[in-house]
C-alpha cells in the first residue's frame, strides 16, 4: 500500500486569479470539500506569513482534520515584484525574508516552503550564470534556514515561458547537488515536466529520493485525468522511487473548483490508492 498522500491547492492570493489552483479565496468552503471528498490535505497559497499563522487557518484545517501539504512563496513576486535573481542585492534580501517568514508559517504546520516564481529569471541586467549563482546562494541560506524549523525547502523548476533559469529537474538535481546543504527537495509538476522533460517517468525516476512534492495536473493543466499525460506510468515512477509524499493537485478549477476536486481525486484513487 502506497503512503503516498493527496493534496489540493487553495488560493488565498486575490493577484494570481486565473492562475492554477483547485479553490479560491474562501477558504472555510474548499477545506470542508477537501474533507467531504477525502483529501489528506491542502496547500496554500497565502498573500503573507500572517495569514498562515491565523487560528482561522488553524480552525479549518483542524476542524476538518486536513493537514497543510505545502506553502506557496510566490505572492512574493505577484504582490511585491520580489525575486531571488534581482540586480539590486536590497531587493534581494527583501525576497529572501519574504520567504524566511513563509517558511516560519509553514513550519508551525510541519508545513514545507516551494520555491517556484521566487526563483526568478536572468535578463538584461542580470546574466544567466549571475543569476544562477544568486539562486544557488539562496538556496544554501534557506535550506538550512528550513532545516533548523524542521522542515525541508522545495524547490520547483519551471517551464520555459515561466521561468529561463531552471526548466528540468536534471537542471533542478544540478543545482542542488553543489550545494552544501541536503535539506532542499526539488517539486515534480506534471505540467511543467509535460513541456520540459524528454520523458516524465525517467525524470522521475532519475530524481528518486531527491522529489520532496508532486503537484498533479494534465498535459494542459486541467484536473489530472482530463488531459493527456499518461498517470499510470507517472504512478508507477513514483511507487518505484518509494515516493512518500504528496501529491497535491495545483490546477485550474475546470471547469469549476468542485468538479475539478472531483476529478482530481477520482484519479487519486484510481492509480494512487490500488
Ligand atoms: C507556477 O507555474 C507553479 O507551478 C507554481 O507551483 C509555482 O509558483
Ligand atoms: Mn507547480
Amino acid at each position: 500500500m502506497s503512503m503516498i498522500r493527496s493534496s489540493v491547492t487553495i488560493s488565498l492570493v486575490p493577484e494570481a486569479r486565473g492562475g492554477p489552483f483547485v479553490f479560491w479565496d474562501d477558504l472555510e468552503n474548499a477545506c470542508l470539500t477537501a474533507k467531504e471528498l477525502n483529501f489528506d490535505a491542502v496547500e496554500i497559497f497565502a498573500p503573507n506569513p500572517e495569514t498562515l499563522k491565523s487560528t482561522f487557518i488553524k480552525k479549518s484545517l483542524a476542524d476538518n482534520g486536513l493537514a497543510l501539504s505545502a506553502v506557496g512563496t510566490g505572492a512574493g513576486w505577484v504582490k511585491h515584484k520580489l525575486h531571488l535573481s534581482l540586480p539590486n542585492p536590497a531587493e534581494r534580501k527583501k525576497a529572501m525574508d519574504f520567504i524566511k517568514g513563509m517558511i516560519d508559517a509553514g513550519a508551525a504546520h510541519q508545513a514545507p516552503a516551494i520555491i517556484g516564481s521566487m526563483q526568478g529569471r536572468h535578463g538584461e541586467e542580470v546574466d544567466k550564470p549571475s543569476a544562477i549563482g544568486y539562486l544557488s546562494d539562496a538556496l544554501e541560506e534557506l535550506g538550512q534556514y528550513a532545516e533548523q524549523h524542521g522542515v525541508v525547502l522545495i524547490f520547483e523548476p519551471l517551464n520555459r515561458f515561466e521561468s529561463n533559469l531552471i526548466n528540468t529537474m536534471e537542471s533542478g538535481l544540478h543545482i542542488l547537488d553543489r550545494l552544501s546543504t541536503k535539506n532542499v527537495k526539488l517539486l515534480a509538476d506534471l505540467f511543467h515536466m509535460n513541456i520540459e522533460e524528454v520523458d516524465i517517468a525517467d525524470a522521475i525516476r532519475q530524481s528518486g529520493p531527491r522529489i520532496g512534492h508532486v503537484h498533479f495536473v494534465d498535459s494542459n493543466r486541467r484536473p489530472a485525468g482530463n488531459g493527456h499525460i499518461d498517470l499510470k506510468l507517472v504512478s508507477n515512477a513514483l511507487d518505484e522511487i518509494q515516493y512518500q509524499g504528496y501529491v497535491s493537485a495545483e490546477a485550474m478549477p475546470w471547469p469549476d473548483s468542485e468538479s475539478a476536486a472531483k476529478t482530481t481525486i477520482e484519479s487519486f484513487n484510481r492509480y494512487f490508492r490500488n
